[in-house]
């Protein structure tokens, strides 16, 4: 595959076919994640979640910046291009191409929610290893926090800054989507609002559970992107924790886990697809049949086709 050597001789354009690939699922992508994988394994990802509109974009950007400055390699992943505040996925990216510094070592790339649905998790994964193979430093992932398929994204990251904003019950419904669970750093940002001690001190009693829990620290930390404040901060504690799951051991362990986890996934897609191109071969329609005619049942035909396909 042409392209490929190109991605490998640092070709940016090949950069961005390659990801379109492997994101669109097109024909042989998983060869081609196959190739990339024994380069990947270099880059340091970090997720970015919270309420619509907290500051996320804002908060990357500034962060990818502070990365970018440094010489560093960094690519962003925006998925929910279809919020009302950025408005259009496409036209949002430019913006932010313009924002960022222009050393030409930034990357971004939105990623589509409508109708990717539970896919969405892996196709960012992918797009990870894609990006980490290309040779990134850094890979920021911005993701709305309202559900399930949102904390499957920010699982791929190896930290996770959860953002809040100073508002009554905030809190309350990070807690309910599940948020508070995956936060490694707590960022209460648009701190130059009123009552943003108050919610500081409230986040931290409640994460005191979770200090009482773990080894790790799990800091709160007030920023503002609009102010300019609690930023230095803020990548501080992204970079302590880093520096803790290394020094710990617990990077490699939680890396094991993961790909534990996602060699399941891909039996289970694989012995899926199996099963779907021959089902012709156990005749589908003759299985309904006998259930309908009370001669059999749903498991005992389930168990039937796995019995003839091993
Ligand atoms: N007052 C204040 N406004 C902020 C701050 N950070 C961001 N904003 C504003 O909040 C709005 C949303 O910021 P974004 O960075 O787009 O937030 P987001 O979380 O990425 O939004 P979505 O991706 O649409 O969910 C923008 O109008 C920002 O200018 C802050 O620290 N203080
Ligand atoms: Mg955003």
């Amino acid at each position: 595959m042409a392209v490929i050597d190109k991605f490998l001789q640092n070709d940016r354009r090949a950069l961005a076919k390659v990801i379109s690939h492997v994101e669109n699922r097109a024909e042989k992508y998983r060869d081609v994640l196959a190739r990339l994988y024994p380069k990947s394994g270099k880059a340091y990802k970090i997720g970015f979640t919270g309420p619509p509109g907290a500051g996320k974009s804002s908060l990357v950007d500034i962060i990818a910046d502070g990365y970018l400055k440094s010489g560093e390699l960094t690519g962003i992943i925006a998925v929910d291009p279809s919020s009302p505040f950025t408005g259009g996925a496409l036209l949002g990216d430019r913006i932010r191409m313009a924002r960022l510094s222009n050393t030409g070592n930034a990357y971004i790339r939105s990623m589509a929610t409508r109708g990717s649905g539970g896919g969405l998790a892996s196709a960012t994964k992918d797009v990870c290893v894609v990006l980490d193979a290309f040779g990134f430093d850094k890979i920021l992932i911005e993701t709305v926090g309202v559900g399930q398929v949102e904390l499957d994204i920010v699982d791929t990251a190896d930290t996770v800054v959860v953002i809040l904003v100073p508002e009554s019950g905030d809190t309350i419904q990070a807690m309910k989507a599940g948020l508070m669970e995956i936060a490694d750093v707590f960022c209460l940002n648009k701190s130059d609002r009123e009552g943003a001690d108050r919610i500081a001190s409230e986040i931290d009693m409640m994460v005191d559970v979770k200090r009482r829990m773990g080894d790790w620290a799990y800091p709160v930390v007030q920023t503002s992107a609009l102010k300019g404040t609690g930023l230095e901060e803020l990548r501080t504690q992204i970079l302590a924790h880093q520096d803790f799951l290394k020094s710990t051991g617990k990077f490699e362990r939680r890396r094991k886990r993961k790909l534990r986890v996602e060699i399941y996934q891909h039996l289970q897609e694989l012995l899926l697809d199996e099963v779907k191109t021959r089902i012709g071969d156990f005749k589908l329609d003759e299985m309904v049949e006998r259930i309908v005619s009370g001669q059999s049942d749903p498991f005992t035909e389930a168990e039937r086709v796995v019995g003839k396909l091993f």
